[in-house]
């Protein structure tokens, strides 16, 4: 029972609509989530890993269907459909809330229904907001245990008239009476709503218990809301990492990083620089919200507590610090199970064992052409077990940022690292990344290049044109030396046979070197059509013998005739944006073409 009037009043209007068997509310205490974890082992829906290799974690699997974010069934549904924009999927909001409740009539009957209170940042903190998640999956509240800070500290917080955002979740498969449970309940691709309300500031998803489209403080709420909030409010929520960077002297840098879903974000966040004296710590590896400070700077909060990680490619040589954040109380979604009860997956830096169970629950060995751990295999670890969390993760106040740097996965055209000339251009940037879609999303279009401005475009709550205006209006309301110097960067750039020319990982630490050289207004550096480009000697190469000067020089060409393609290619994109899109935008493009035809 909650003392707030209008969240319990919510509560049970809901349950008369779901009509569960059971209510509880989350407390928020270990012994709550044990008791959840140990009931789902029983049920067979999780298994409990080798306390010795593992200790306190669990795998599950889920069905083939629910793998990954649905874009596809995700709803923006503002009053007018303009609001919206052209990049999102509407349905007016009266329409979809029949449609909903038609659908969430009786669809908790056999199960539990949870309430979770949760906070996007420290309880208490200014920049923090309070959600209640309604599910009827316990998977979710185990998950929302780690993502986000739970229990009777928000509820306490929270008080009797506080401001929430209502979260409703239903995997969409009531049970029958005496009917057996399937292991990982969902409710058919047709049938899946991920909906948002943005007026309202509500949001009600359906039929899926995967990943961002059921834990609906991350995207839903962190990204999609929020960004309506911090278009109100005057602030930014992005889909962003956060690092702070300290060099040899001890001065310190943050720096935040939009890369598209499975574009590097985790990896960078944690990476161990190979420079010697140099040192990164983590502050998020998803979502970066950002607030003015009475200095007149931004300053980043990382509204989760948890890393929602992907695990194949993950290993001890490409990010040490996401294995030993995942060593203990994790839980591992969609990964191999091996004999002796440990995880696997491809990329995990040592060979498969003869025998494994795939993340279908199937036999597999060595010679099954088929992957053992789903490509958007995840683990979810609590952030406080990262061995480099920056102290001040959760100072309620963030930390000031130096540096946004935005990027994504091009094996042409764009060069390892090149400088805006200024805020605008910078927001240029953003607005024309592109990037392979990867597995984080069922699409059939995996592998191909889509533009995602600032890696927002499944998670702006808006319409994408007021979006990027939003960005050009954040650069107006401080001095242009006060905000963050913005950076485009690839790591992903592939030569001619195919081979990827930069080592990434630990080795970007010598482009974020020079990165903080020219936020200091040091670093060699030329003018070209596209913006500030490191001279081939600029980024320090001492100790890496793989990128010989050729290389280098291949890393930062411009090739004219490809950029004039680029820049026709983007005009289109502008223009499918709509009159919405900021002219300032446009202006940035005529200059580019203007430069590339000099
Ligand atoms: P979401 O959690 O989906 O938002 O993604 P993320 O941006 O945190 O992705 P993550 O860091 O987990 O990136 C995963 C993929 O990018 C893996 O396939 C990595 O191997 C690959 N990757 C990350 N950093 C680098 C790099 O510097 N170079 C190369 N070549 N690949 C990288
Ligand atoms: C992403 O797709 O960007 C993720 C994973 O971070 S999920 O939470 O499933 O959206
Ligand atoms: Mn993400």
């Amino acid at each position: 029972m909650a003392t707030n009037v209008k969240l319990q009043t919510w509560v049970d209007q809901i349950a008369s609509m779901t009509q569960p068997d059971a209510i509880r509310w989350i407390k928020g205490t270990e012994e709550e989530k044990q008791e959840l974890l140990d009931a789902m082992v029983a049920s067979g829906m999780a298994t409990k890993l080798n306390e010795s290799k593992h200790p306190g974690c669990y795998l599950f699997r889920s069905d083939p269907s629910d793998v990954a974010r649905v874009e596809g069934r995700t709803y923006i549904a503002s009053v007018k459909e303009e609001d919206a924009g052209p990049t999102n999927n509407w349905i007016d909001p009266v329409e979809l809330k029949k449609t909903l409740t038609s659908l969430s009539t009786g669809c908790m009957k056999g199960r539990t229904m949870y309430v979770i209170p949760f906070s996007m940042g420290p309880v208490g903190s200014p920049i923090s907001k309070i959600g209640i998640e309604i599910t009827d999956s316990a998977y979710v509240v185990v998950n929302m245990m780690i993502m986000t800070r739970t229990g009777d500290a928000v509820l306490e917080q929270l008080g009797e008239d506080g401001e929430f955002i209502p979260c409703i979740h239903s995997v969409g498969a009531p049970l029958e009476e005496g009917a057996k449970d399937s292991t990982w309940p969902c409710a058919p691709m047709d049938k899946k709503y991920i909906a948002h309300f943005p007026e309202e500031k509500m949001i009600w998803s359906y039929g899926s218990g995967y990943g961002g489209n059921a834990l609906l403080g991350k995207k839903c709420f962190a990204l999609r809301i929020a960004s309506v909030l911090a278009r109100e409010e005057g602030w930014l929520a992005e889909h962003m990492l956060i690092l702070k960077l300290t060099d040899p002297n001890g001065n310190v840098k943050h720096i935040c990083g939009a890369f598209p879903s499975a574009c590097g974000k985790t990896n960078l966040a944690m990476l161990v620089p190979t420079i010697p004296g140099w040192k990164v710590e983590t502050l998020g590896d998803d979502i970066a919200w950002m607030k003015f400070g009475s200095d007149g700077r931004l300053h980043a909060l990382n509204p989760e507590a948890g890393f929602f990680g992907v695990a194949p490619g993950t290993s001890m040589e490409s990010n040490p610090n996401a294995m030993l954040s995942c060593a203990k109380n994790t839980i591992f979604t969609n990964c191999a199970l091996t004999d002796e009860g440990d995880i696997w997956w491809e990329g995990i830096g040592y060979d498969a064992p003869e025998h494994l169970i795939d993340w279908q629950g199937k036999d597999w060995t060595p010679n099954s052409s088929e992957v053992a751990a789903h490509k958007n295999a995840r683990f979810t670890a609590p952030a406080n077990q990262c061995p480099v969390i920056a102290p001040d993760w959760e100072d309620p106040n963030g930390v000031p940022v130096d540096a946004i740097l935005v990027g994504g996965r091009r094996k042409t055209t764009i060069p390892l690292v090149h400088q805006s000339f200024n805020w605008n251009h910078g927001i240029f940037m953003g607005a024309i990344m592109g990037s392979e879609i990867t597995a984080a999303v069922i699409s059939d279009k995996v592998g191909q290049v889509r533009r995602d401005p600032f890696a927002m475009l499944p998670f702006i709550g808006y319409h994408v044109g007021d979006y990027l205006q939003h960005w050009l209006d954040i650069g107006k309301a401080t001095d242009e030396d006060k905000l963050p110097k913005i950076f485009y960067v690839n790591w992903f750039r592939k030569s001619e046979d195919g081979k990827w020319l930069w080592p990434g990982y630990g080795e970007n630490s010598r482009v974020l070197k020079w990165i903080v050289e020219r936020c200091s207004g040091e670093g060699k550096a030329v003018e070209t059509p596209i913006g500030y480009l490191p001279t081939v000697d600029a980024i320090d190469r001492s100790g890496l013998d793989s990128v010989s000067d050729e290389d280098m020089a291949e890393l930062l060409t411009v090739d004219k005739e490809e950029w004039k393609a680029e820049a026709k290619s983007i005009r289109a994109h502008f223009t499918s944006y709509g009159p919405k899109m900021p002219r300032e935008l446009f202006a940035e493009l005529d200059a580019l073409e203007a430069r590339l035809n000099a």
